[in-house]
């Protein structure tokens, strides 16, 4: 399942997840054995392959004829595909899709392999050891596209609030084996109308339709927390007269706008109470089901959550489904942690993030949970070629999506040289753990002074994106001491009302939703080699400050008193 939704009424599509493939490790003792495995699959969670870091293929067979497209949501971190052995195509990156074409297939059946990797190296710029594991396997799902005459590759749909009502522009590519062929292209909003036109193929095969639609302020439901009212919009290319392809996508008529220091969501001053969270679970590695990742929203919702950070990447589309379902905010962040100049300045860092970064706004672009675009978490925003780094990220961002503020979160503190550059200023801080010689308060506001007395980030909007403390499930005592459930709870609580009660902070993302395992290369010394600091554990089993958090959370609105 791709997306929580049909995307399709024209265009034949197969799931290919699910039973029927094989892992075969490439190296190790057991290489060359095959396991049966069920895609999505991280191989860790196969016995004897929990800390494996090498290559191994993925096989399976599927039925198809003429040409196809394979479209893979996650691969992790590089996947090589072949089809009855014949090499089609490579990509880099956990966190984004990517497709390939195979032509001309005999009726019958064929073979996919998918050599994937998961090693870290100077070939790997942003999977590099880290305080998060990154995983190997088809961490997403995989579908296989029936291809015609000619097919939509993408379809954007962003909403504007203008002074006559909402206009929805819909941005279309086309692809086509032959150049010059000529289509009709309609689109139809439900509830709101539909528009046709005309496009051709230009020398490559492909050509881009630009259509706006217009609504009236009655006609159409706002997308908000609270009511998150979704239209399918569903784009059919015809061929004189006959239909050959199709896609749907789902929008939301809503609006981010910055003003002054305020976030506003269709006019009001947004409060985030937010969750930064990986995609991890002991069971699944990355490669989480649609019910954990329900179950994972429930858990947000009950703890009065509004918002999800996806640190520290593009998450899976149907998280991001649900949370356009369920009116959740989202902050989504290009792939980078803590990255320092000289990773920074590793050859293969500026392409392999410029391309997870346009790969994620061209797939998840016309979500209305999504708020801000973040990039760069905590990377060396402090220097003159980090800077470069962020301005060409920033102008990446805001050249695919002028509609979204866009932010990164820091830990430059007092000596960022970024602060100019985005439109909303964000910080990590670690009060009372990192940070051990200042209270919350003392903390949470020197930083904020100093942003907005001695920065160009002064009298932009302000939000904490991270901060929390390390508490591990179980471990208990009235000592107070560090990594007790009792001192997390303790922390969390001077850390949250130091954060609502400065004036001028839009919210916060607690660091993190649930404890995640790290990469035993990056940090060995990290209590049970995980990520400690989530308000559930691994297995989303509540600790003592979820009940601290959720009553903070709860009496708090989606809004600031107007
Ligand atoms: C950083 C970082 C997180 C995590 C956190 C921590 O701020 O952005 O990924 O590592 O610190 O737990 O220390």
């Amino acid at each position: 399942m791709i997306r929580t939704f049909a995307t399709h009424t024209v265009r034949q599509t197969q799931d290919l997840s699910g039973s029927g493939w094989t892992f075969t490790p490439l190296s190790g003792e057991c290489a060359g054995q095959a396991y049966p495995v069920v895609v999505p699959c991280c191989w860790e969670t196969i016995p004897g392959f929990e800390s494996y870091r090498g290559e191994g293929d993925f096989e399976r067979e599927f039925e198809a004829e003429g040409d196809v497209r394979l479209v893979f949501e996650g691969v992790s971190h590089t996947g090589r595909v072949y089809v009855d052995g014949e090499f089609l195509g490579e990509h880099y990156n956990a966190f984004t899709p990517f497709a390939c074409i195979a032509r001309g297939l005999k009726p019958g059946a064929h073979h996919l392999k998918v050599t994937v990797d998961n090693r870290f190296s100077e070939k790997s710029a942003l999977h590099v050891p880290n305080d998060y594991m990154t995983y190997g396997g088809i961490s997403r799902g995989v579908s296989l596209e029936q291809l015609t005459d000619a097919w939509i590759q993408s379809l954007h749909a962003v909403p504007e609030k203008t002074e006559d009502g909402w206009k929805l522009h819909a941005d279309i590519r086309i692809c086509s084996f032959a150049p010059g062929e000529d289509f009709t292209l309609l689109v139809q909003v439900q509830g709101v109308g539909s528009v046709d036109t005309e496009v051709t193929t230009d020398a490559d095969g492909c050509a881009d339709a630009h259509v706006t639609l217009s609504a009236k302020n009655e006609t159409v439901t706002e997308w908000a927390p609270e009511h998150p009212a979704l239209y399918f919009v569903h784009a059919v290319l015809a061929k004189s007269g006959r239909p050959v392809d199709d896609l749907i996508e789902r929008a939301g008529f809503r609006e981010i706008r910055i003003q002054g220091q305020d976030i506003l969501l269709n006019g009001r001053k947004l409060r985030i109470k937010g969750f930064c969270r990986h995609e991890d679970h002991p069971l699944f590695g990355c490669a989480l089901p649609l019910s954990v990742l329900q179950g994972d929203l429930a858990i947000i919702r009950d703890l009065g959550g509004n918002a999800v950070r996806t640190t520290h990447y593009p998450n899976d589309e149907r998280f991001l489904d649900l949370c356009d379902e369920q009116g959740i905010l989202v902050w989504e962040e290009n792939h980078a942690r803590g990255l320092s100049e000289e990773q920074m300045r590793n050859p293969n860092f500026e392409p392999q993030e410029e391309k997870v970064t346009a790969e994620m706004v061209d797939a998840h672009i016309s979500h209305p949970c999504i708020m801000i675009w973040g990039i760069l978490n905590e990377c060396a925003s402090d220097t003159a070629y980090g800077r470069e780094c962020y301005a060409k990220q920033y102008g990446i961002l805001r050249k695919m999506d002028p509609s979204r503020p866009v932010s990164s979160a820091s830990c430059k503190f007092f000596k960022d040289i970024c602060l100019d550059l985005p439109d909303i200023v964000s910080y990590n801080l670690y009060p009372e753990w990192y940070v051990q010689d200042k209270t919350a308060e003392e903390w949470v506001k020197e930083n904020y002074d100093w942003v907005q007395n001695e920065t160009p980030g002064a009298g932009k909007p302000f939000l904490i994106t991270e901060i929390g403390a390390g508490g591990i499930y179980g471990f208990r005592s009235q000592s107070l001491d560090p990594w007790t459930e009792e001192y997390q709870a303790q922390t969390l609580d001077h850390q949250l009302r130091a954060v609502f009660n400065t004036k001028g902070i839009s919210g916060v993302f607690i660091w993190q939703f649930a404890d995640v395992r790290v990469s035993r290369e990056w940090f060995a010394n990290r209590p049970r080699t995980m990520n400690n600091k989530g308000i559930v554990d691994e297995y989303r089993r509540r600790k003592l400050a979820y009940e601290n958090v959720k009553a903070i959370y709860k009496s708090l609105g989606n809004y600031f008193e107007e």
